[in-house]
């Protein structure tokens, strides 16, 4: 598509939703000129392409859909039939995974599903018996009885939130650590790194039923080779969450036994991070778990969204791209490129270092919270997230770290020096903010004080790099 063309696409689109609600139009014009103007280094957040975007938008979101391929609860849904074969067939072969369902609205359904499907595959109950064999209708109170028990009484073991692991791995307000008995895993207190014999140690203690691996902040590789053998010994399920990574799984990067496609029982993820595709979820399983993931929807999810199934294909088919393995490469390499300018500025980082696309800022050493830091940050046009560092003494809502990630200035086409300067200014805003006062005059864990022209320095700064990349260049709405 040609950019003019792109142009007129989206201006004739926006006029289209102007006429009934013009302060939509407005929002999404603004929304473009915002990200356009700004450093987005939220490690979860990318720039789908215009051919992933216009998919969402057409006439399949008017189309329910719940069940499987060629069963569905609905007529007439021959084309989402297409749709959803497409993109099944494009994860499978992208990821070498033999079963792939693209249903799930985001993560944490995709989770829910796994959840589900375990839970289904590996727990004997007369309920499960009789519902393979269609017979729903004769369970007595004593079937029910028994499923509420043997369901409710599985344990869970995953990393927990302050070490880089995600709510839905077992956090304990989450769903996912009231459905299960939880316990988790957590990270070496000297290095930040993981400790697979201490993991191996706490399985042999706890004997989960589902031993999850993955993240959301953890700026390292995980060895998915040594968890199976950890889930093997202990008789776990292994789950991995690769929403994270997705992107350097398909872009080859992550090979190997960091692959966690052969390893894992079931892998979900999202399909809007590192993945570039669509917002989204996903689950790709060993066929023993197909037939159970397949009752993903109804049983946990709502109908699919065929709009975002179809975006889903399209993504997938730009990840098989050779240049989509470029483009990972350059995410991981990037990635090391931020780390190494904080480092060579004295500024600490979680583990030292980072291998995958996230870098993890401990800005205590600021004498900032979290929360601060990326009020600051965001002052001069900055965009990041607060984020829990091992032993946080802030908690999860002010914390003491700032994640960073290289998916989305990647796609942008930022390089190595690019990244390195990125570094330079935030540290820049780092080292000129304070910490502001509550009103009783006491040390405040959210206000803060940026030194007078720094936030407008590093805008100008930031402005200058944003302008050399352009966020989907050549299109013009006004
Ligand atoms: N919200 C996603 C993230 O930022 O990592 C995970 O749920």
């Amino acid at each position: 598509m040609t950019d003019s063309l792109l142009s007129s696409v989206y201006r004739q689109a926006l006029e289209v939703i102007g006429s009934v609600e013009p302060r939509i139009a407005e929002a999404t014009r603004q929304e473009l000129t915002d990200q356009r103007g700004s450093l987005k280094l939220i490690a979860s957040e990318n720039y789908a392409s215009p051919a992933v975007l216009l998919t969402m938008g057409t006439w399949f979101s008017d189309k329910y859909a719940e069940g499987t391929v060629g069963h569905r609860f609905y007529a007439a849904c021959q084309n989402v039939d297409t749709v959803e074969s497409l993109a099944a067939e494009h994860a499978r072969e992208l990821f070498g995974a033999p079963y792939a369902y693209v249903q799930p609205h985001s993560g944490i359904d995709a989770n829910l599903v796994a959840f589900w499907s375990i839970l289904a595959n590996r727990v004997e109950t007369p309920y499960l018996k009789k519902m393979q064999a269609k017979n729903v209708n004769d369970l007595t109170e004593a079937d029910w009885e028994t499923l509420r028990h043997e369901f409710g009484n599985q344990r869970l073991l995953g990393m927990s939130l302050d070490a880089g692991g995600h709510l839905t791995h077992g956090f304990r307000p989450n769903i996912s650590g009231k459905m299960f008995h939880q316990q988790q895993y957590g990270t070496d207190p000297e290095t930040g790194l993981l400790d697979y014999a201490a993991v191996a140690a706490k399985a042999r203690e706890f004997k989960p039923l589902v031993l999850v691996a993955g993240y959301s902040a953890y700026p390292r590789r995980v060895n998915f080779a040594k968890m199976r053998e950890i889930a093997d010994e202990v008789g776990a399920v292994l789950m991995v969450d690769m929403a994270h990574f997705a992107g350097l799984v398909a872009g080859k990067v992550f090979t190997g036994e960091e692959d966690p496609i052969p390893y894992a029982h079931i892998t979900t993820t999202t399909t809007h991070k590192s993945l570039r595709g669509p917002r989204g979820g996903m689950v790709l399983a060993q066929e023993e778990f197909a037939a159970d993931v397949d009752r993903g929807c109804p049983m946990v999810l709502g109908g699919p969204l065929s709009h975002v199934m179809a975006a889903k294909a399209v993504a997938l088919a730009e990840a098989r791209q050779p240049s989509f393995q470029t483009y990972a490469q350059a995410v991981a390499d990037n990635a090391k490129s931020l780390a190494d300018g904080f480092l060579k500025r004295d500024a600490r980082l979680v583990t030292g270092g980072t291998d995958n696309h996230i870098v993890l800022l401990d800005v205590s050493g600021f004498g900032l919270t979290g929360r601060q830091a990326e009020s600051a940050l965001l002052d001069a046009g900055v965009v990041t997230n607060r984020n829990s560092i091992p032993g946080d003494p802030n908690g999860a809502w002010y914390t003491s770290g700032i994640r960073l990630g290289t998916p989305a200035l990647t796609t942008r086409g930022f390089g190595h020096d690019e990244f390195d300067r990125v570094s330079e200014l935030i540290l820049e805003v780092l080292t000129n903010t304070q910490p502001g006062t509550t009103k009783a005059g006491g040390p405040s864990k959210a206000s803060y004080v940026v030194a007078d022209g720094v936030a407008g320095r590093v805008q100008a700064a930031a402005d200058e790099l944003l302008d050399k990349h352009p966020l989907y260049p050549g299109l013009e709405l006004s």
